[in-house]
């Protein structure tokens, strides 16, 4: 690669995945040098933030790992080639899988925030193995939404901030998290613009709460006291959208059933408000011409945290801010991360809802250590570090010890690495053609698989071929078919091929459980610019096509869906900043929703939660644990733990403990002191930095930090060997983080 030359690819550090152009160069023509905002990306168009810059500390960063390794019995590591690592590790699972059945096999992973195609892969690898219950990151934060949407909307719903009127914010911080594209110039010229007003409910006087037009500062914890009221308001007076309400939903009786007698001064007191502002609020909603709504992990991960998902929905249903411009749509995919949202299975051990095909995280230890004869008994973990990203890191330290198989796929020798028994080394995200599934803009929407910018470090492979590495050692890859299609695809071209693979799938099933390997090891290689790993987007293409002729057209693509899928996977593997695949209308949106086409407004298992309220919020102050501290806030230098080096850190290299001007006081600390964190399960010590963005009685730490480098070091705290497993919501086993009850000391 000449040095000059400008590469087009993408940060990966949040689920934007804004597009980037680089140049290459440094030690070996390996290193990242130069990163700019790349224009022709269709949602990020040249945007970047701070974090983008440093991507070259992921590229080349600490702890990574170049070979696959087997653990010794002393703990140690040692290097084994692939052909010893594959067969070993499939004779370990199927042996598994043989005595015990394949759902001991827990599969955890899947991507990250730039990396969703290791999940596609495995699907291949898991079939065989059979292993049925899986998780993610996502079902410790979105899965309690998810499982609303599934009830409400009958999908998922997103709201439209590049249209609307009135932005709504919960528990959410955007200046620093993003989660819609150029977020940072979208505050500034919302905020900016008179006709429209922003809405941020957060106890913490966050940047993006200081843009607001209106900042309910509320009591950490008790936002679904706030949203009853506000309910309350809307159906006291009348104020909801009634013909609108009468026309698109059903269930308006039980509502106003349930909230005409809610004592709204009361819930206003309890989220420590006045009815005044919230009034004013509900105002501010009901004439908006288009509300969007993001609710985040200041309440996903908080009390009442599925409750207050179904709560935040019916005030903008009921002030109608669905399917019309800037409020809630359904976003066209090419593959839904967010599953059904249903949840008509349990996991086998601890009975937890699956929700989306996902078992609640804060459940997974306690389904491995037990002697239930159902208990997961290996593991397979893929681009995700759940010892440092989960509740209780300990006790998922003492889970991998009790399992008989762990296998890790990662770039990096990460804190759960260290606990496997293989260590298998993916390329990272710029050694191989890599995407996401995160984008759900609208009404156009895009896809962008990036192209390598270097060949894979080492021994390390991208996790496509890790897959068929492993299905053709156990003999489980059907290669007298991969043979047949390899020569159909050179003489027929590709609608031979599909003829022929179609015809496979329909003959065994297992073909089709198997069809991204397959795709990988015969479409793959005729693909231009070595771009195999984009194999597996050529069914997702079709799908789309299948399912939404009419959207892919109006984006371009034409003739009948077989013609546009094809059109559609040639331009996004031509397409190295990213394409639009699909061009929405609001009829289109409503056309996607569940439910017959109506809005369900009444979930009676959260209807009957509202019971709970009634008593009021738990009073900590004399209590053992009296702060309320928020384990993980998204600060300017955090980026989950994509970045193992913290040097990348141009501030707050520690990740402070922020606090009141009030508490900092009582405890007699100053900026720059150290004070002891002591929760439940665990204690640490903090570097304080007193701030008036904290309200009394709440305190935050910043997530990512705390990792263990090999070098022997580490940097501030890791918050979940501070969180517990119990503390967990009731409906979908999501964890309460920014509500840890912690004690907070001085050290002299
Ligand atoms: N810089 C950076 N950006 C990121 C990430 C990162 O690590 N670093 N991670 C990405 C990921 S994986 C995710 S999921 C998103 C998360 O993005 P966010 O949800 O925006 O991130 P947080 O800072 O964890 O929490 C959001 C807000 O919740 C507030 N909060 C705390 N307690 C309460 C409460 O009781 N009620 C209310 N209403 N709010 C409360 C906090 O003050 C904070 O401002 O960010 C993504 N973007
Ligand atoms: N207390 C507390 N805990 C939290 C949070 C919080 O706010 N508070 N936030 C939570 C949230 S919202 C999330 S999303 C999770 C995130 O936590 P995880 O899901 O565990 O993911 P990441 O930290 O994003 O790290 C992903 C892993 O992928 C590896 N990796 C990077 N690129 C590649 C690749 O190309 N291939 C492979 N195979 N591996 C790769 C990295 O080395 C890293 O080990 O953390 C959660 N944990
Ligand atoms: S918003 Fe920032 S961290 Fe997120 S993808 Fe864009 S540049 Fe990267
Ligand atoms: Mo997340």
């Amino acid at each position: 690669m000449s040095q000059d030359e400008w590469h087009a690819s993408a940060c990966i550090l949040c689920e934007l995945n804004c597009g980037i152009k680089v140049q290459t160069g440094g030690a070996e023509g390996r290193e990242i040098v130069r990163i700019r905002g790349d224009e022709d990306h269709p949602a990020s168009q040249g945007y970047l933030c701070q974090k983008a810059s440093g991507l070259n500390h992921y590229q080349n960063g600490k702890d990574r790992i170049t070979s696959p390794l087997r653990r010794r019995t002393d703990g140690s590591f040692e290097k084994i080639d692939w052909n010893t690592a594959t067969r070993e590790i499939m004779e370990r699972f199927a042996a598994i899988r043989d005595a015990h059945g394949g759902d001991k096999i827990f599969y955890y992973g899947g991507g990250g925030q730039g990396n969703h195609l290791p999940g596609a892969y495995s699907s291949a690898t898991r079939s065989v193995l059979g292993s049925v219950y899986r998780s993610s990151a996502l079902a410790q934060e979105k899965t309690g939404e998810f499982w609303v949407n599934g009830q409400m909307f009958g999908t998922m719903v997103k709201g439209d901030f590049h249209h609307c009127d009135v932005a709504f914010f919960l528990g959410k911080n955007p200046w620093h998290s993003h989660g819609i594209p150029r977020a940072r110039a979208f505050l500034k010229d919302f905020s900016k613009d008179p006709t429209k007003t922003m809405i941020v409910v957060d106890p913490v006087v966050t940047e993006t709460a200081k843009m607001a037009d209106i900042h309910l500062r509320v009591k950490p914890g008790t936002d679904a006291w706030l949203f009853a009221a506000m309910i309350a308001m809307l159906v006291q007076s009348e104020r909801y959208a009634q013909a609108w309400v009468t026309e698109n939903t059903t269930g308006l009786a039980d509502i106003i059933h349930v909230f005409s007698s809610l004592p709204v001064a009361e819930y206003c007191a309890y989220a420590g408000l006045t009815v005044a502002e919230v009034e004013r609020t509900v105002e501010v909603i009901a004439n908006a011409k288009g509300m969007a709504m993001f609710e985040d992990l200041g309440i996903q991960m908080n009390h009442h945290s599925t409750l207050i998902s179904y709560l935040e929905k019916l005030v903008w249903v009921l002030c109608g801010h669905f399917g019309k411009e800037g409020a809630q749509y359904v976003p066209a995919y090419l593959q839904n991360i967010a599953g059904s949202g249903r949840s008509s299975r349990k996991s086998p051990v601890v009975q937890a809802p699956i929700i989306s095909g996902m078992v609640p995280c804060n459940v997974i230890a306690d389904e491995i250590l037990t002697d239930h004869p159902d208990r997961y008994r290996a593991m397979l973990v893929e681009s995700a570090n759940p010892v440092h990203s989960l509740a209780d890191s300990n006790r998922m330290r003492e889970a991998l010890r009790a399992l008989e198989l762990v296998v890790v796929i990662d770039i990096a020798m990460t804190e759960t690495a260290r606990f496997a028994d293989y260590v298998l080394p993916a390329s990272t995200q710029f050694e191989k053609w890599e995407a996401t599934f995160f984008n759900f803009e609208f009404p156009e929407n895009y896809f962008h698989l990036r192209k390598p910018l270097f060949a894979p470090l080492g021994d390390s492979l991208s996790e496509a071929e890790i897959h068929c590495r492993l299905l053709e050692a156990s003999g489980d890859m059907p290669m007298a078919l991969v043979e047949e299609l390899r020569t159909i695809l050179q003489q027929a071209g590709r609608p031979g091929f599909q003829e022929r693979f179609m015809a496979a799938m329909g003959e065994d099933a297992m073909v089709a459980k198997l069809a991204p390997v397959i795709l990988y090891r015969t479409l793959g290689e005729a693909l231009p610019e070595d771009a195999a790993e984009g194999a597996v987007l050529w069914p997702l293409a079709l799908n789309f096509a299948l399912r939404d002729s009419e959207s892919l057209a109006r984006a371009g693509y034409t003739g009948d869906a077989f013609k546009q899928a094809d059109q559609l996977f040639d331009a996004i593997i031509a397409g190295h900043s990213g394409v639009t695949f699909s061009k929405d209308n609001l009829e289109t949106v409503w056309g996607r929703l569940g439910h017959e086409g109506r809005i369900q407004l009444a979930i009676p298992t959260l209807l009957d939660e509202l019971k709970v309220l009634e008593a009021g919020p738990l009073d900590r102050t004399n209590t053992e644990f009296p702060f309320a501290l928020s384990a993980g806030e998204r600060r300017d230098y955090t980026a989950n733990t994509i970045y193992r080096d913290f040097s990348w850190r141009r501030k707050d290299p520690d990740g402070s403990l922020r606090m009141s001007p009030d508490d900092a006081a009582v405890i007699g600390v100053s900026t720059g002191d150290q004070a002891r964190i002591t929760t439940a399960i665990g204690s640490a010590l903090a570097r304080v930095e007193v701030t008036d963005r904290m309200l009394p009685g709440h305190v935050s730490i910043p997530n990512g930090f705390g990792l263990d480098n090999e070098d022997g070091t580490r940097s501030g705290i890791a918050p979940n060997e501070l969180t517990s497993l119990d503390d967990r919501d009731k409906f979908a086993g999501t964890p309460h983080h920014k509500f840890v009850p912690a004690k907070i000391e001085a050290i002299a």
